[in-house]
């Protein structure tokens, strides 16, 4: 996956039963391939974050971020003095930028990408206050959790006006304050037309809904498998 050509991947240790040792050696693979070794973490905690940039990702996304305490908790793990209060140790990540420790101590807090996600109505009420958080560089939508947050289906992307605003308001948001603005797409189609709407952090469904859409899309040709849905992320 880290050659076919997308510019990072994101290790997802939130919904996928990936262990931390796994994660590393997929960290080390990753930047070994060539592409930038993201992660999400399971959930919003010093311990999360501070595990998985100490072993080598290059960047954390952080899932349901909903009020300004919790995006300063964000930054407060994932950024060394002055910006926020990570603890100094390890090796392998300096290992994984190829440096030594003393080097990525120094360059850590401007090269380690923090992304907070707005995945729930309210982190979309909240937006202003925790895009504005200094030490965010990234805000991702999770469309299926806010759509959910809303008492509707979980769904990648929907014409529902409630949902286009959250969408309209987290984007504005993120610009105004120089911040990338991220969502999670469904497929290719649909990342060209957000990349054409300006957004600038993209996930495309993942590495197990691409095996999984194929092998079904296959056993469908067969005639196997009846129909069968299959998770798109
Ligand atoms: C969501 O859609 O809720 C996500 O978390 C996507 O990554
Ligand atoms: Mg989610």
């Amino acid at each position: 996956m880290a050659r076919v050509g997308f510019d990072w991947l994101t290790v997802e240790l939130e919904h996928a039963p990936i262990d931390i040792e796994t994660a590393v050696q997929s960290f080390g693979a990753i930047a070994a391939g060539g592409c930038a070794p993201l992660v999400r973490v399971p959930w919003n905690t010093g311990e999360n974050i501070k595990r998985v940039l100490d072993n080598g990702a290059w960047g954390v996304v952080v899932p349901m971020v909903n009020s300004r305490a919790e995006a300063e908790a964000v930054v407060d793990a994932a950024r060394y003095q002055p910006l926020g209060n990570r603890s100094v140790g390890g090796q392998l990540h300096a290992a994984s930028f190829d440096t030594d420790p003393a080097t990525y101590y120094e360059r850590a807090n401007e090269e380690i990408l923090v992304v907070v996600m707005i995945e729930h109505v309210k982190g979309v009420e909240a937006a202003e206050a925790i895009i504005s958080v200094a030490g965010v560089d990234a805000v991702f939508i999770g469309p299926n959790d806010l759509s959910n947050s809303m008492g509707k289906k979980p769904v990648f992307d929907s014409d529902d006006r409630q949902f286009v605003e959250a969408l309209q308001h987290v984007y504005q948001t993120a610009r105004k304050h120089g911040v990338a603005p991220g969502i999670h797409v469904v497929d290719a189609a649909a990342a060209q037309r957000r990349l054409k709407e300006g957004w600038q952090f993209i996930a495309i469904t993942s590495e197990a809904g691409m095996m999984l859409a194929k092998a079904r899309e296959i056993a469908n040709t067969l005639g196997l498998g009846a129909g069968k849905g299959v998770a798109k992320y």
